[in-house]
C-alpha cells in the first residue's frame, strides 16, 4: 500500500492546549507522524510520496469560502494584535445569538470558526492542514487510477472540523475533501467508516443531508466523551439523507469483541450501501493505553481491524486521525495497514 506523507506536518506544532482550565503540553503534536513514518519504513510497507498540489477549490467543496480565508490568515491577524504563540478562541455564538453576521474583531470571528477552546491555532496551522488536503487529493487519485488502497499519512487531523469551524484539533476535514472529490471525479457513492475514538461531527454534518456519502461511526458515546454534542445513535441523516447516516457510540470501557460487534453493525449497513470507494477515518485513539480515550483495543485487533477493513471488498482510502499514545501510534496504524494487505 503506497501512503502519501504531508511533509508540511510539523508546521502545526502547538506546545500547548487547555483542558481543566490549565495549559497541558499538548496531546497532538508532530512526533506522532514521525512515529508512524518510522514504523511504516520498518514494516516495508510501501511507498512513500509526497502530495501533489490540486489547489484550493477542492478545500472550498465542503468548507465555506470565509471560513478557509479566516483560517489562512488567523495567526497572523492573532500577531498583529500583540497576540504572542498560539491563538485560543474565548467566546462563542451559542443558542440566540447570531452566526450569519461576520464580526470584525479577531477575538469574536475566532470564536465564530470554532467549536472548543482545545485546538490550538498555530502560525503553520494552515499550510499543515492545507497540506494534509492535498494528500488525501493526492492519494485519492491513486485509488481512483485503480489502487486497491493508499494512505494518507497527516495531522492535523480533520474528522471535527465542519463545513466552517475549526475544533477537536481538527482544521480541513480531509475525509470529507476526498470524498467529494471522489464524487466530483464521478464515483457515484462513498462512503466514509469512522473507527477514530470520537466521532467524527464534522464529517457528519457535511453530508447529513446527501444520500451520495454515507457517514457510519463507532465512538465513545457523546454523552460522555468529546465531541459531547452530536454522535447520537437517532441522528439517521435528514432530507435526502434520510437514512445515510449511521452512528454506534458505545459506552466508556468497551474492549475487543464489543468494538467489532458495533463495527460488525457499521459495516453491514455499508454493505447495503455498495459504495465505489470506503474512506476509513482512521483513529487509533481507540487503543487501550490511549492517554485521552477510554476503550481498551490492543494491537492485535488493529490488525483484525484492517484484515475485517479489507473483507469488506471495496477500493479503501485510509486517512490518519487521531491516536494519542505517541510511542504506539506506529505499531498501531501499521498493524490495521499491515492487516488490510494480507488479507
Ligand atoms: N485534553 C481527534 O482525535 N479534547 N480529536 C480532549 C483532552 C478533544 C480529539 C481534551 C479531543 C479531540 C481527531
Ligand atoms: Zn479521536
Amino acid at each position: 500500500m503506497r501512503t502519501v506523507y504531508n511533509t508540511g506536518h510539523a508546521q502545526h506544532a502547538a506546545t500547548h492546549e487547555f483542558f481543566r482550565g490549565r495549559l497541558v503540553p499538548a496531546f497532538e503534536i508532530p512526533a506522532r507522524a514521525d512515529y508512524i513514518l518510522q514504523a511504516l519504513q520498518a514494516a516495508g510497507l510501501g511507498d512513500v510520496l509526497v502530495p501533489v498540489d490540486h489547489g484550493l477549490a477542492p478545500l472550498a467543496r465542503v468548507h465555506a469560502a470565509r471560513y478557509l480565508k479566516f483560517i489562512e490568515g488567523a495567526h497572523a491577524e492573532w500577531l498583529a494584535l500583540g497576540g504572542e504563540g498560539d491563538a485560543f478562541p474565548a467566546v462563542w455564538p451559542v443558542r440566540s445569538l447570531r452566526s450569519d453576521v461576520e464580526p470584525a474583531s479577531f477575538a469574536a470571528r475566532m470564536g465564530l470558526y470554532s467549536m472548543d477552546s482545545g485546538t490550538p491555532l498555530t502560525s503553520g496551522s494552515w499550510t499543515a492542514a492545507y497540506a494534509g488536503a492535498q494528500a488525501s487529493l493526492t492519494a485519492l487519485d491513486l485509488v481512483l487510477a485503480g489502487q486497491r488502497s493508499a494512505y494518507v499519512l497527516t495531522r492535523p487531523p480533520g474528522h471535527h472540523a465542519g463545513a466552517d469551524f475549526f475544533g477537536g484539533y481538527c482544521f480541513i476535514n480531509n475525509a470529507a475533501v476526498a470524498a467529494q472529490a471522489a464524487r466530483d471525479a464521478g464515483l457515484a457513492r462513498v462512503a466514509i467508516l469512522d473507527v477514530d475514538y470520537h466521532h467524527g461531527n464534522g464529517t457528519q454534518a457535511i453530508f447529513y443531508d446527501r444520500a451520495d456519502v454515507f457517514y457510519a461511526s463507532v465512538h465513545g458515546d457523546p454523552r460522555t466523551e468529546f465531541p459531547f454534542f452530536l454522535g447520537h445513535a437517532d441522528e439517521t441523516g435528514a432530507g435526502e439523507g434520510a437514512g445515510f447516516n449511521a452512528n454506534f457510540p458505545l459506552p466508556v470501557g468497551v474492549a475487543n469483541d464489543g468494538w467489532f460487534a458495533a463495527l460488525e453493525q457499521a459495516l453491514a449497513r455499508l454493505t447495503v450501501y455498495r459504495p465505489d470507494l470506503l474512506i476509513v477515518s482512521l483513529g487509533v485513539d481507540t487503543y487501550g493505553g490511549d492517554p485521552i480515550s477510554h476503550f481498551k483495543l490492543d494491537e492485535p485487533e488493529f490488525r483484525r481491524m484492517g484484515q475485517r477493513i479489507a473483507a469488506f471488498g471495496a477500493p479503501t482510502l485510509f486517512i490518519q486521525e487521531g491516536g494519542y499514545a505517541t510511542e504506539a501510534i506506529g505499531r498501531n496504524v501499521v498493524a490495521v495497514l499491515g492487516g488490510f494487505e494480507t488479507a
